[in-house]
Parts: structure tokens; C-alpha cells; sequence
């Protein structure tokens, strides 16, 4: 039978590498740098540009398709994620990465029916690694099948994180504890890509065996969630529960031995979500 998706993904995968020529091209002059929620909450022309170059060829290619963006967002549009196709865009994951030009910096283009990812486009632009991952049917890099680590010893694990973009004292103590713990396991490593689009694709990549985040959003996380899933990791929420796109908490795993070991070890907080209205 053919793949209802596979024309929308074609074109995520074909818009998502325009996206990086505009963003390398964009590295080579002066990047004006605006604040959103708070003065480390970066955004530049460029993240917007791109976000617009994804959303109008979708509307004009697949007029009846919805969106959640993180521009859009940010700009006042709702953030709901409904039954309808939907296509979610962080048009740069890693912001602040790209306006000091460290390496890592991706576009993250997630695709959603019935409220299940059916396809997944991460592009690490820089790199120039084309992340792609089709419901059931696997997860790839350019091409090349990806599978999680096989590690189901948290000793010899590397897990990433990050340390967001909130200032609030009681969340940053949160995640200062748990990185403690974590350390103190101890674990191999703690790393962090600045991306959480790319830290996940390094979970689904085996490099790294998990990644977790408390105040992420879902674009940062919907494509990276397929991925990792199909790449036969798992994903959760930090308290252990069922993962959720919109709680702004997210565990991706290897397995579930080493999310759970994780999980144990995490002091969790609970932003607004990003379905909050
Ligand atoms: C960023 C993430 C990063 C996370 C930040 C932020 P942006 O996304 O990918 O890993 O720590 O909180 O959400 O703002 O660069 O798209």
C-alpha cells in the first residue's frame, strides 16, 4: 500500500535542508539577536525567516494542514496540538548555539496525525547530517539506519541534558541536584549538544544512551521523540509516567532499564505547559 505520508515528508526533508542553506549562509553575517521570555531566551531574524519559508511552502503545497511553530508561538498563535495533520517546526533548534556559531544547530520539523508522530526531519546543518525517521518503519542519518545503544548499565553510560533557558532559582536548583545525582551514579559522562533535537538524534544515533529536559517545548522534542522510538529507544516523563509532547519534561532512552535508573535520579519540577491557555 502506499505510504499516505511519504509526499509530506519528502518535502519536510527538501524544505529542512533550504532551512540550513539559509542558516549557514546566515553564520557568515552579523546575527541580530532579539529576547523572548527572559534575556537568555534568544531569537534572530534568521529563526523567523526560516519558520516562515517552512509554514508558507507547506500551506501552499498542503493547504489543509495545521502547524504549531515555535515563531508562531511565540507571536501569539495557540499551541494545540489537535487530531488534524500537523506539522511541528522549531525552524533553529539551538538558537543560542547559532548566534555564537557553535557547532551544533539543527532544523526539527515533526509531523503529527491523530496525535502520533508519523514522520520525523531534524537536519544538523552544520554537520550536515539528515536525521529521518517514518512510523514503523525506522530511524536514519543520511540514509543509514540508526539503532539505540544496546549499554543497559548506567555506570558506563553517557547521558546528555541541558541547562534551558529558565533563571528561576528553585528550577535551576532542580536541575543542579540532579545533574549531582546523576554524576555521582556515577555515570561515564554528562554531555549536551545545546539542541535537544540533536541530543536526541545522538540517543537514536547510540552515542549517547539518554537524554532528559525539564522546560523544553514539544518543537524542540516532536521530531527527536520519533526518532529515538524508532531507533528502539523509549521515551517518559521524568516522574516515570507516560511521556507528554506538551508537559515540557521529557526522558529519551535507550531502554527502559536505563530510563528508569534515570528517572530515580531526577528531581522533577513542572513548568506551564505549552498547551496551557
Ligand atoms: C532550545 C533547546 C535546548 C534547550 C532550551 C531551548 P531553541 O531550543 O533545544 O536544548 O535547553 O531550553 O528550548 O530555543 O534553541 O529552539
Amino acid at each position: 500500500m502506499a505510504d499516505l505520508w511519504q509526499n509530506a515528508m519528502d518535502h519536510a526533508v527538501a524544505l529542512a535542508r533550504r532551512a540550513g542553506e539559509v542558516v549557514r549562509e546566515a553564520l557568515q553575517d552579523d546575527r541580530k539577536v532579539m529576547t523572548k521570555s527572559c534575556s537568555v531566551d534568544l531569537v534572530t531574524q534568521t529563526d523567523q525567516k526560516v519558520e516562515q519559508l517552512i509554514i508558507q511552502s507547506v500551506k501552499e503545497k498542503f493547504p489543509t494542514h495545521s502547524f504549531i511553530g515555535e515563531e508562531s508561538v511565540a507571536a501569539g498563535e495557540a499551541c494545540v496540538l489537535t487530531d488534524c495533520p500537523t506539522w511541528i517546526v522549531d525552524p533553529i533548534d539551538g538558537t543560542t548555539n547559532f548566534v555564537h556559531a557553535f557547532p551544533f544547530v539543527a532544523v526539527s520539523i515533526g509531523f503529527s496525525v491523530n496525535r502520533q508522530m508519523e514522520f520525523a526531519v531534524v537536519y544538523s546543518c552544520l554537520e550536515d547530517k539528515m536525521y529521518t525517521a517514518r512510523r514503523g518503519k525506522g530511524a536514519f542519518c543520511n540514509g543509514e539506519p540508526l539503532q539505540v545503544s544496546g549499554q543497559e548499565d548506567i555506570k558506563q553510560s553517557i547521558i546528555s541534558t541541558e541547562f534551558g533557558s529558565s533563571r528561576d532559582p528553585e528550577a535551576v536548583e532542580k536541575i543542579f541536584l540532579s545533574l549531582r545525582s546523576i554524576l555521582c551514579i556515577p555515570v561515564h559522562g554528562v554531555r549536551g549538544a545545546g539542541t535537544a533535537a540533536i541530543n536526541m538524534c545522538h540517543v537514536a544515533s547510540g552515542c549517547v544512551e539518554a537524554y532528559y529536559e525539564v522546560g523544553i517545548h514539544v518543537w524542540d522534542v516532536a521530531a527527536g521523540s520519533l526518532l529515538v522510538s524508532e531507533a528502539g529507544g523509549v521515551l517518559m516523563d521524568v516522574d516515570g509516567g507516560a511521556a507528554d509532547l506538551m508537559s515540557r519534561r521529557i526522558v529519551a532512552a535507550n531502554s527502559r532499564t536505563i530510563a528508569e535508573r534515570l528517572v530515580s535520579e531526577i528531581h522533577s519540577f513542572s513548568p506551564l505547559r505549552d498547551d496551557a491557555t
